[in-house]
């Protein structure tokens, strides 16, 4: 493709090297993050731009290859614009050979006719082969099905709604996140593939000792991102990619949905029906049947009259409402949004035609969410729905899904100058709409976009949460749920959920459960469920399904401080709030396939059950640590043991010297004023975030910042930041003993 090096130019922290066919540039970000294109590219999740600097000053040698060095790591480019990459002097990656896969001969004809999926090797335009060690671990890609580990699997990057029950099998999901990371004990580093044509990531699965990246169009542009453990990694990469805001507080409480509850009289039993069973709830998300004709930006005066004042009653019992939003338009002369659409060129044509496919409101248009100009208009729309009183957008079928088939590759979407077909743009649709819709809030009003996508692609933390899409009410999907998400965390989205019971088919009671449980530690926690299933709401079940339930939500409640506290270090840093344990405990080999537990930031060890009739469970908690029970205090064996695994709790063990700070008897999230800080024994430090939990007035100095240190019973908080309006009350608690603390600086000691 490159062919030979010819020479090379130096422009601040890039080398421009002239190849025989054409130029490549090397860019040294920092330290261990360095990008690699060819002169042409398109960049869609990083600007390359923002990361030309003048005091970044790789060293260049030019003998054989080109040696460019740069703090721990040097790459040593070769002709045809391979790359080996050393750290400290020690060969960690290479470009290698790709080799041709085995080919498998079928009879497709046959097998399709008796139901059987097949899939057609992908004609790649260039592919990129990296090395894969022996005992490398493969982790990242999004959403992909299956399990923590990637290794010896292949998936395509191709955003896709598939309404079958989500198996491991799945070559793709409604996610691309071109990033996997390579975890070895000794070496750990990630790539990032900023291209947004279909690719195929075959990870050690045609030959045990290679990555194979194939691409179908696009331009060779990639990022080679180090570190010293996966943090980093992560870390380096959102520097990157981006970073998520704080969320909004009341974003981390009980969020419940259904497709649909078709009318405000519907939504206001609902609401009676938390209050009255005492399960705490901050939203309700209203589906589809809220508009008028499934248009988007409408609501619906036969079962939603008075849209605003129905937002704001619910709003005075301490009730948000998120409501969603599809990308498709339909297809209606005189309905404002179509007009405005057509009138301006803002969708996507064929053959110099609107091009019109259907979707739930019937024949609809497609915006072109990559035009900043539709950007502008769809956000402004989206901040009508604000003026409502509306708290959060929920952005779904922005894959873009569609009933009347694919839209065709050759779809055309205009960014106001030129033009992007189907295929380019396809796995960027949902990003751009979730970007619309997170600078239309954020243009609109002081407070933290919530916005909420099915599909995305690399860099859309910064705009979105998201969630996993339809999952079905199956015991897999609930054990699936936790690599998935550590996943998405480890590809820089932290913000992420699953449908708590399943979307599809009906949901058991010790299914619900169960997902309840798990839901309390996961970042969205939202109920969900489709029409035609089972209801999911808890009251439709016995009362022990019920108080279950309810504990599992206050359970939540209780830790909110904690979760905040991460997304705040999230925000920071990159770093997720869920984790695998080898994020924590990179030594520990038990942890590197370990799909059935999860860390709530260092502190807290979760230990879900997510298989049926289960009462005990296997845990592992990392040896040459001390763990305690969440509950009890008690210290418990580390290393692998048999623990009881009753319906009504979740298996929760606190390393040694924790501190975590918790809230108590809170039924909604509107008015804190208490903060309970929970010690455990052993020696610690803790650094705990407050601010108004809405706005970005922290960007101005309004927050605290508290520092927590101690040595079992003995205690002293020192305000390392004063900004914000202090909590009335800080209660510390170590074991069964409580006191009140009231003078920061002082040691004291709870007994
Ligand atoms: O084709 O809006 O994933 O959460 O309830 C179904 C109806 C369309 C798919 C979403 C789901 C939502 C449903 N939508």
């Amino acid at each position: 493709m490159f062919g030979k090096i010819k020479g090379y130019k130096i422009n601040k922290n890039q080398i421009i090297i002239e190849f025989e066919n054409k130029n490549g540039i090397v860019t040294v970000i920092d330290d261990g993050i360095c990008n690699f294109k060819e002169e042409k590219t398109s960049d869609f999740a990083v600007d390359i731009n923002k990361f030309v600097f003048d005091y970044v000053k790789p060293e260049v040698v030019f003998t054989d290859n080109i040696v460019v060095s740069y703090g721990s790591y040097s790459y040593h480019i070769k002709d045809d614009f391979k790359v080996d990459i050393y750290l400290n002097g020690k060969l960690i990656s290479s470009d290698v050979d790709s080799l041709e896969k085995e080919k498998v001969e079928i009879n497709k004809g046959l097998l399709e006719a008796e139901g059987h999926e097949t899939h057609d090797e992908d004609e790649f335009k260039f592919s990129i082969t990296k090395s894969l060690s022996k005992n490398a671990y493969i982790y990242g890609l999004g959403d992909k099905t299956g399990f923590l580990n990637k290794r010896h699997y292949e998936y395509d990057m191709w955003n896709t709604d598939n309404p079958a029950p989500h198996v491991d099998s799945f070559r793709t999901l409604y996610k691309t996140i071109p990033f996997y990371i390579n975890f070895d004990k000794d070496v750990t580093y990630g790539y990032f593939f900023d291209n947004t044509y279909k690719s195929v990531f075959n990870l050690g699965h045609a030959h045990q000792d290679r990555v194979n990246v194939g691409f179908t169009d696009g331009y060779f542009n990639y990022y080679f991102i180090g570190g010293s453990s996966v943090k980093e990694v992560v870390s380096n990469y959102t520097y990157i990619t981006g970073r998520m805001d704080i969320p909004q507080r009341w974003t981390l409480g009980y969020q419940q949905s259904r497709w649909s509850y078709y009318s405000a009289d519907e939504v206001r039993s609902l609401v009676k029906n938390f209050k009255d069973n005492d399960i705490p709830i901050e939203c309700i998300h209203l589906d589809i049947d809220y508009m008028n004709g499934y248009r988007v930006f409408t609501t619906s005066d036969e079962s939603f009259p008075n849209f605003k004042e129905f937002i704001n009653e619910l709003k005075e019992q301490g009730v948000k409402v998120v409501c969603i939003i599809d990308p498709g338009v339909k297809l209606d002369k005189g309905y404002f949004v179509y007009d405005e659409a057509i009138e301006n060129n803002y969708v996507a044509t064929l053959d110099g035609k609107t091009y019109v496919n259907t979707v739930w409101p019937g024949e609809s248009v497609f915006p072109s969410f990559i035009n900043p100009k539709v950007q502008q208009w769809w956000g402004d729309l989206d901040a009508k729905l604000l003026d409502l009183g509306v708290s959060g957008i929920w952005n779904d079928m922005n894959e873009p899904a569609s009933f009347n088939g694919p839209l065709p590759m050759n779809v055309e979407f205009s960014d106001g100058k030129n033009i992007h077909t189907h295929d380019e743009i396809h796995n960027v649709y949902g990003h751009y709409m979730a970007k619309a819709t997170y600078e239309g809030m954020r243009r609109h009003q002081n407070r933290r976009p919530f916005v909420i996508t099915r599909a995305c692609y690399a860099g859309s933390q910064k705009y979105s949460t998201v969630w996993t899409g339809d999952n079905h009410s199956i015991w897999s999907n609930l054990e699936m749920a936790i690599p998935q998400i550590l996943n998405l965390g480890m590809s820089g989205i932290a913000f992420s959920g699953c449908d708590v019971g399943g979307f599809n088919a009906d949901c058991t009671p010790e299914l619900l459960v169960r997902w309840a449980f798990l839901g309390a530690v996961t970042p969205l926690f939202r109920n969900h469920s489709a029409c035609g299933c089972r209801r999911q709401e808890p009251w439709t079940y016995d009362e022990e399904t019920m108080n279950s339930y309810r504990k599992a939500v206050k359970l939540r409640y209780e830790i909110i401080p904690y979760m905040y506290d991460l997304f705040y270090e999230c925000s920071e840093t990159g770093i997720p709030v869920q984790r695998p344990l080898f994020m924590e405990f990179r030594d520990d080999k038990n942890t590197y396939e370990l799909n059935d537990e999860l860390m709530l930031g260092g502190q807290i060890l979760v230990s879900p059950v997510v298989k049926q009739g289960q009462r005990k469970k296997m845990i592992y908690l990392p040896e040459n640590e001390t763990w305690y029970d969440y509950y009890t205090k008690e210290e418990v064996k580390s290393g692998y043991s048999v623990c009881d695994a009753p319906m009504d709790k979740l298996l929760m063990f606190v390393r040694e010297g924790s501190i975590i700070p918790k809230y108590e008897n809170l039924n909604n999230l509107d008015h804190i004023d208490t903060l309970i800080l929970d010690i455990y024994p052993g020696v610690g430090k803790y650094c705990h975030y407050q601010d108004d939990g809405l706005s970005y007035d922290f960007e101005e100095g309004k927050y605290n910042l508290y520092e927590i240190t101690h040595e079992n019973n003995i205690v002293k908080i020192d305000l390392m930041y004063e900004g914000f309006k202090k909590y009335d009350k800080i209660i510390l608690r170590y074991k069964d003993k409580e006191i009140e603390y009231k003078e920061f600086g002082k040691i004291i000691t709870i007994e």
